[in-house]
């Protein structure tokens, strides 16, 4: 009698086994089906081994590879290790270990690990990056661009880490922190080898256009290069009587509020100040404030919340280029060295920073630019053929005479409809006279004052009771009443709208006009920053600030210039563990690469592997490995004894899975690489599928792609991108909800786990908890749940197994459950939505238990095929109970039939605050999330929300969508 029990611990062994001996796993390029390239983000061997959350990426990928296997393809799966790098380094410190015998014990251990789960990984395939026949390649690799002048050597000051001691690039950085340690980074200047990744900016950013990745990253990668176009202008200087022959040039993203410029900052490392200190008047103040900015974050430097700070130069001025006007020059530290050209033109009426700085520092400001606001939506839109008719008005932000609130107008047969006091300037009345006199007709208030004009708006809408295009043109006042004097008003105006005092912030989301929603905000902050009609700047008056670029960027001799916020990738580490750069000192040649031939330059085994923290690295005190002949003139040289960072050995990893390692071996030269192989898993858009960490989207992936540019620039490979489809993935939190660690005690294990429950129902928990990208805290009890559906599972293949009396299955069904749970399965898993394909599964299995006599043997093989990417070792199980002969791994994914599909069809209004837009038609299954989704693809839908934000939505299953906006 064979044991009817389910009992993971016996089959998972087994299959495993089996899967080995049978090919399953093992992939190679003679193969005439279509390839897979799917990928995960390789772990680097920490000590602690993995805990639960890190295999979800890997039984996603899991998934993800059987199931295309099952669809045909021949799929490559691979698996390695990022061994190099400071956690392994800062693991085997801690330890009193060497890093290299650290970072076997652990890959030895996550090794074991990985194998419980029973991953389709081929290890023949894998990378470890601090492997010398890999790292051989990373140094020729680093080699190339070196001698293609992408490396060089600076002494500029970097961010260094005094914990780590040792350089960090910027994208080592979490706000101005060190990202391995949480320490603050200093800056510090250092002699440093950097790669010019900026030469690759346009690239990097254009050929985002080319993967298909979540909008998030991508949006996170265009931020992270940050690219702006602008102008660069010269101001020149002045001391009191003369003209200086030097000029400070300034980067800006408007030059067409360059009359508006009333002062000029510059950053505290700006070479002005060196060259000018003769003429600076209060040059001991100066320097202090240099020396006091010293040590600042870029973040605290910039930071919006945070006082600004500078200094004012004494002694020479800045002429504005437009209006020849002298202004005074300011150090700050809110300025950037790095970035643009170190000094800007300020103007403090159209930049946040600026005013805020004028402001403390009693500074002119100058409105430049008036809003231009276009009706583009709902009645009012301006319709697009028509003539605008001129029209002339006056708004009127009034000032309660003793509370810090102010008036708005609720108008009473239209209640949804809010307003500032308005009117039209029809007559010859002067606007300040106009909107004094608003304020008496329409409220009877009789003693008011004008505090300020502010910037008049202009706007284009289409005047409903008119039915006409308007161009408005409005005079804006902010007024105070004085006290609450008051006559009567008309019966008529009261009885138009009701007065409301309120504060601004009410008021805000009170007021419908765009207009007066900006006057508002205008008046709030003290800034307009968006585009408009130019004011103030002579001959440029009235034109659009758009043209406005070119023409005064024309008018000034200035030069349109595109900037990037992606610096050069500081490329050295003062630390051992790491590849040692393969560049020789030499006092007669300079610096010269290491012979091809003489890769790769092994790290040389130490004792003493400590950082060192003067800014050397502990190789530099190994003398026999130091002090070298110099490879061009035989003379005495010394090797490079700084090491590269953690994300280089990343940067290609990838490729090397295509190659082997057995390809990659210390003696092959890169003529006998077989590129075949190469192409054969990277064309046409590289690798297929890519999953990880949201953490890495702007270093490890913008690294990468870096690299991969360059290598396909000198004809490696043949693909623009490394990454086709990125998919992230969400952490799993401790039981608690805190982030699994030692710390809280929260960690999980996954040997426990498996060894209770078995592999199958950890990896299908992990995958049903919730969204895949979503963070999940831990359930034990959600382990048992699926550990229990596995077991029903189990219990109906057996059941089953005696009721078989012919071996002509096949995987097809005439039952719609069955052709229903095929399609959602098939969709959910190349959605990434693998907890819905399991909930399918589960209401599947109910079904055919509790209606056993329904189903056929084909039928349930169905349902084994569709539960194997998720549970492999116990479909590939239950396809022996049901008497096929091959490995389920071997088979055909099912396919519905189209016909058998009725899915339950019906017909749902949408209301879009309150009126219905539209009728749509979803399945009665779908959920609040999923039919918001639908609805939004709909036109009307689209139209009415016109991208407006949306508050709230509401679904009542079935029977209406409501969405607030
Ligand atoms: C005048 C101006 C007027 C600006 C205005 C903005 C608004 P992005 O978009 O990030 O590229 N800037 C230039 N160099 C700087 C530096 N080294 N440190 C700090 N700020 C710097 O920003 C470009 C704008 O940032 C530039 O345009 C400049 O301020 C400022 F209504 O010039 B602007
Ligand atoms: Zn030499």
């Amino acid at each position: 009698m064979e044991k009817t029990e389910y009992n993971p611990k016996q089959i998972e062994s087994k299959w495993q086994k089996y899967w080995q001996e049978n090919s399953i796993i093992k992939v190679d390029e003679k193969s005439d089906k279509p390839k897979f390239y799917c990928l995960d983000m390789f772990p680097y061997p920490s000590g602690e081994g993995l805990h639960v959350g890190h295999p979800k990426g890997f039984i996603a990928t899991d998934v993800v590879a059987r199931y295309k296997m099952l669809n045909g393809y021949n799929v490559l799966h691979p698996m390695g290790f990022d061994s190099f790098g400071l956690p392994a380094e800062n693991y085997a410190i801690k330890n009193k270990v060497h890093p290299s015998v650290a970072v076997d014990k652990n890959i030895t251990r996550y090794k074991d690990q990985l194998k419980m789960f029973g991953f389709t990984y081929d290890w023949d395939r894998e990378v470890i990056t601090s492997d010398p026949d890999y790292y051989k390649w990373t140094q020729w690799m680093f080699l190339q661009m070196f001698k293609k002048g992408l490396a060089y050597q600076s002494n500029e000051p970097i961010n260094w880490c005094p914990s780590c001691k040792t350089g960090l690039a910027n994208e080592d950085l979490e706000d101005g922190k060190c990202e391995r340690c949480g320490t603050p980074v200093e800056k510090k200047p250092m002699r440093q080898w950097v790669l010019k990744i900026t030469d690759y900016a346009e690239r990097l950013l254009d050929d985002l256009k080319l993967v298909d990745w979540e909008d998030s990253i991508v949006e996170m990668q265009k931020n992270w290069i940050g690219r702006s176009e602008g102008a660069l202008i010269h101001f020149e200087l002045k001391t009191k009587n003369e003209k200086l022959k030097s000029n400070v040039g300034i980067f800006t993203t408007r030059p067409d509020t360059l009359f508006g410029a009333t002062f000029m900052v510059i950053a505290p490392e700006h070479e002005v100040i060196t060259n000018l200190k003769a003429q600076i008047e209060n040059l001991k103040t100066i320097e202090d404030y240099i020396k006091k900015t010293k040590n600042k974050s870029e973040l605290e430097r910039t930071d919006l919340a945070k006082e600004k700070t500078g200094v004012e130069i004494k002694g020479i001025k800045a002429i504005n280029p437009a209006n020849n006007e002298e202004i005074p020059i300011y150090v700050a530290d809110y300025v950037l060295p790095n970035y643009g050209t170190g000094a800007i033109m300020a103007v403090p009426a159209h930049d946040e920073s600026d005013y805020e700085f004028a402001k403390k520092y009693d500074l002119d400001i100058k409105n430049v630019i008036e809003p231009l606001l276009m009706q583009k939506t709902d009645s009012s839109a301006f319709k697009t053929n028509e003539p605008f008719v001129e029209h002339h008005g006056v708004i009127v932000l009034l000032k309660h005479w003793d509370k810090d609130k102010y008036l708005g107008l609720g108008w009473r047969d239209a209640s949804d409809w809010g307003t500032l006091l308005t009117g039209g300037i029809d007559d010859d009345l002067e606007p300040e006279k106009r909107a004094l006199k608003e304020i008496l007709e329409e409220t009877g208030y009789k003693n008011a004052k004008i505090v300020k004009k502010l910037p008049m708006i202009h706007s284009k809408y289409y005047h409903v009771p008119k039915k006409a295009n308007r161009f408005a043109h409005t005079h804006v006042f902010y007024i105070t009443l004085l006290n609450d004097e008051r006559d009567g008003v008309s019966e008529d105006e009261s009885n138009r709208h009701e007065l409301k005092w309120l504060t601004l912030d009410e008021l805000q989301n009170f007021l419908t006009a765009e207009s007066h929603k900006q006057t508002v905000n205008i008046h709030k902050t003290g800034v307009y920053s968006g585009q408009g009609l130019l004011a103030n700047s002579s001959q440029f008056d009235g034109m659009d600030s758009e043209k406005a670029k070119d023409e005064i960027t024309k008018f000034v001799n200035g030069k349109k210039t595109v900037q990037y916020k992606l610096k050069d990738w500081v490329f050295s580490r003062q630390r051992y563990w790491g590849e040692p750069i393969p560049l020789i000192h030499c006092m007669a040649c300079g610096v010269v690469p290491v012979d091809e031939k003489d890769l790769p330059i092994k790290l040389p085994d130490v004792k003493n592997y400590k950082p060192t923290g003067t800014g050397e690295s502990p190789l530099a005190s190994i003398d026999k490995w130091v002090n070298v002949s110099c490879p061009m003139c035989g003379g005495p040289a010394k090797r490079e004894t700084n090491t590269m960072p953690q994300w280089a050995g990343s940067s290609w990893y990838y490729l090397a899975y295509t190659l082997g390692t057995k390809n990659l071996k210390l003696k092959t030269k890169i003529e006998n690489i077989d590129k075949n192989k190469l192409n054969y898993w990277m064309e046409p858009n590289g690798v297929d599928l890519y999953v990880g960490g949201a953490e890495h989207a702007t270093r490890h992936l913008i690294y990468a792609r870096f690299w991969h540019k360059f290598l396909y620039n000198i004809g490696i490979v043949t693909t623009k991108e490394p990454f086709h489809r990125l998919q992230h993935v969400g952490l799993i939190n401790g039981e608690d909800g805190r982030k699994m660690s030692k710390r809280w005690g929260n960690v999980i294990n996954p040997d426990d786990v498996i060894k209770e429950y078995g592999a199958d129902a950890l990896r299908c928990y992990e995958m049903f908890m919730g969204p895949f990208a979503d963070s999940v805290a831990w359930s034990t009890q959600g382990v048992k749940g699926t550990y229990r559906f596995l077991e029903r599972v189990w219990a109906l293949g057996t059941k089953i197994q005696g009721t078989i009396n012919n071996d002509q299955a096949n995987y097809k069904s005439d039952n719609i459950l069955v052709n229903q749970t095929i399609k959602k399965v098939t969709e959910d898993i190349e959605n990434f939505r693998f907890n819905t394909a399991i909930s399918a599964l589960m209401i599947l299995v109910n079904d055919m238990s509790k209606n056993f006599k329904q189903f056929n043997h084909s039928e349930f093989n169905i349902l084994t095929l569709l539960l194997s990417p998720f549970a492999p070792h116990l479909a590939e199980g239950l396809w022996q109970k049901l008497r096929n002969k091959e490995s389920i791994f071997k088979a055909r994914w099912p396919d519905y039939d189209r016909t058998k599909i009725q899915l339950n069809i019906t017909k749902i209004p949408v209301q879009i605050n309150g009126k219905v837009r539209a009728i749509i038609e979803v399945s009665l299954d779908v959920n609040e999330k999923e039919i918001v989704e639908i609805a939004l693809k709909d036109n009307n839908v689209a139209k009415y929300l016109n991208n407006q934000k949306i508050k709230k939505t509401i679904y009542i299953a079935g029977k209406i969508l409501s969405i607030v906006i």
